[in-house]
């Protein structure tokens, strides 16, 4: 088996494949210090954590994650906070960073024997329509080579070489940008409140996430195009200050920015994930826009479920589970798509592709007044959506189900 990138998705396979009795190899374009450090995502799902804990891939979270499941709705309107551990099916989340669940799956991979190749990019993958597929690859020095395997799985993200390798018109790709621009920030600073923040404001939308205790994540909405450095550190602090209403709830524990990424609300899946003896797994397969954090749940969902499928057909001769395996990731990855749209409805108001929504986003500028009849409408909707929430306990456990579930 060979398996494209070592991310979560990659290296759950490649745990799972070890633990299965399957010789594999990872190829991972970075090299090993850049993929341990790498930040993204904090919050794992319940199911998220059961699975870790099945293969016995848990025991740093076990330590170090802090169960969290309070979230807090700011806007013109007051605050609210749900509480979702007491709600739907009352689970909660782990906040774990995600480049600790790398560096545990890593050392786990390697002390069972696994063999990841860093700084190799794979360029393609050929023959996937055979029994005998390929990999070709460049090394750090441009120098070429390529791996043969029964299998390959993609899991070397958006753009990586999987989805670049499919031919032509054998998959449909489904894209949508929600013409919704945040500017992704870390910050060293203390978490400034005990719970996930999620401020709408006319001047755009402004977010927190608890990392560590030194360790906090903020959004803030911006104009699309904005670079990631167009904003002083000042700025950045004043907005969430402002958006977050910081004068009302309390003030921000400021701290140096450390890291900055624009993020574009986008959604992506490919329909279907398997393409021969090619599978695609985690962002390769599907990219859901991070306004509800379920692009690595899902990662490690469809891993494990694409690994346990290889070990039956390589171990056991049984190809069932490789049979379905697109079909089944596909209907979890549309459902946690239709929540974080939502969730995107929620926090913005309108939203490009809706009759009178921006076609860039406009944050920074109030969405009602000269900005027209149905930018103002759209925001009445959201409004209308945040007092459901706040009000409907059926309208909750949907949520909390939907928000801490892949
Ligand atoms: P990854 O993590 O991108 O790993 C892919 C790996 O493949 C390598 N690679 C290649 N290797 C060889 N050859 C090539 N040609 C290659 N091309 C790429 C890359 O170097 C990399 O090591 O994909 P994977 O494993 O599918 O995991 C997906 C998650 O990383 C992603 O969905 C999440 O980070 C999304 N996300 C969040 N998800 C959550 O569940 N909860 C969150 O709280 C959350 N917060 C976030 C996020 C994503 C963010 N960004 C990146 C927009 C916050 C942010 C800011």
């Amino acid at each position: 088996m060979v398996v494209l990138g070592a991310g979560p998705a990659g290296l759950v396979v490649g745990n799972l494949l070890l633990g299965g009795g399957v010789d594999c190899v990872v190829l991972e374009r970075a090299e090993r210090e850049h993929v341990r450090a790498r930040a993204r995502a904090g919050f794992l799902a319940a199911n998220t954590v059961r699975i870790l804990e099945r293969h016995g891939l848990d025991a740093g979270l076990r330590l170090r994650g802090r169960p969290h499941s309070t979230c807090e709705f700011r806007s013109g309107d007051g605050r609210f906070r749900l509480d979702y551990s007491g709600l739907g099916r009352g689970e909660r989340h782990t906040v774990y960073p995600q480049q600790d669940l790398v560096s545990d799956l890593l050392a786990r991979f390697l002390g069972l024997g696994g063999r990841v190749e860093f700084g190799v990019e794979a360029v393609a993958v050929h023959d996937a329509d055979t029994g005998r597929p390929s990999v070709s690859v460049r090394d750090a020095d441009g120098r070429p080579g390529r791996w043969h395997a029964r299998y390959v799985a993609g899991c070397d993200g958006r753009h990586g070489a999987a989805r670049r390798s499919l031919p032509a018109g054998t998959v449909r790709r489904h894209h949508r940008d929600h013409g919704v621009t945040w500017l992704g920030l870390l910050a060293e600073a203390p978490p400034s409140l005990d719970a996930v923040g999620y401020a709408v404001h006319e001047r755009g939308f402004a977010g927190h996430m608890a990392r560590t205790s030194e360790v906090t994540r903020y959004y803030v909405q911006c104009e699309r195009g904005t670079p990631a450095d167009a904003w002083s550190e000042e700025r950045i602090w004043e907005e969430l200050e402002l958006r977050m209403r910081g004068d009302e709830y309390g003030p921000l524990r400021r701290g140096p920015i450390v890291q900055r990424a624009v993020v574009q609300l986008e959604s992506d899946v490919l329909e279907p994930l398997r393409h021969g003896s090619l599978f695609l797994v985690g962002d390769a397969a599907a990219l859901v826009s991070p306004s509800a954090a379920k692009g690595a749940n899902l990662a490690v969902l469809e891993a494990e479920i694409l690994a346990r499928a290889l070990v039956d057909d390589l171990r056991h001769g049984d190809s069932k589970g490789l049979d379905s395996y697109s079909a089944r990731c596909l209907a979890y990855i549309w459902r946690a798509q239709e929540f974080s749209h939502w969730m995107i409805r929620l926090l913005h108001g309108s939203v490009s592709g809706e009759a009178g929504g921006p076609a860039s986003g406009e944050a920074g500028r109030p969405a009602s007044g000269a900005a027209g009849g149905a930018a103002a409408f759209h925001d009445s909707l959201r409004r209308a959506r945040l007092a459901s929430l706040r009000t409907s306990r059926s309208q909750q456990d949907w949520f909390a189900e939907r928000y801490v579930g892949v």
